[in-house]
């Protein structure tokens, strides 16, 4: 039997600004380091209102969108891009369910969070999404492909 192929893909983390503001960037950078996907993207950013109605464009219509959009915008994000085997799934895995008090312990928003209006990290849920959102996030320069090499970093 032929295990099911999951491809390397790429995902669009955000650390949202109550993730800045409570000073949990290394933390949660960590738990994706941890995992073993790899950076292809990084950067500190405050986001303007109408890129946050783009992202969100698909929850336009909910009660809820104003207060999200002035929420992502109220102060920087950490934008990131992510590369891996199945790294879509497996990001929204280590981040948890949206309504932090559903998401188990041991990820980002059982460990960290309490509100899922401040539910300090977003993950692309699919892989056309994580295309689209890095397209909409990052500019091709700021994008680095890179691979691992040997080399004796600490002698
Ligand atoms: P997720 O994919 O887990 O980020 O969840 P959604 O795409 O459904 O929601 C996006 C964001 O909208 C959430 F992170 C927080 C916000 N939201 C609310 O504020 N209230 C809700 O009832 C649902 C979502």
């Amino acid at each position: 039997l032929v295990a099911a192929m999951v491809e390397v893909e790429e995902t669009y983390i955000m650390i949202k600004p109550d993730g800045v503001q409570r000073g949990l960037v290394g933390e949660i950078i960590s738990r994706f380091e941890k995992k073993g996907f790899k950076l292809t993207g990084l950067k500190l950013f405050q986001c303007p209102k109408e890129l946050a109605q783009e992202h969100y464009k698909d929850l336009q219509s909910k009660p809820f969108f104003p207060k999200l959009i002035d929420y992502i915008t109220s102060g920087p994000v950490v934008c990131m891009a992510w590369e891996g085997v199945g790294v879509v799934a497996s990001a929204r895995k280590l981040i948890g369910a949206t309504n932090p008090l559903n998401a188990e312990p041991g990820t980002i928003r059982g460990d960290l969070a309490v509100q899922t209006g401040r539910n300090v990290v977003h993950g692309s849920d699919s892989p056309e999404n994580g295309k689209r959102e890095i397209a909409l996030w990052f500019k091709e320069e700021e994008l680095c492909e890179w691979a691992p090499v040997q080399e004796p970093w600490l002698k």
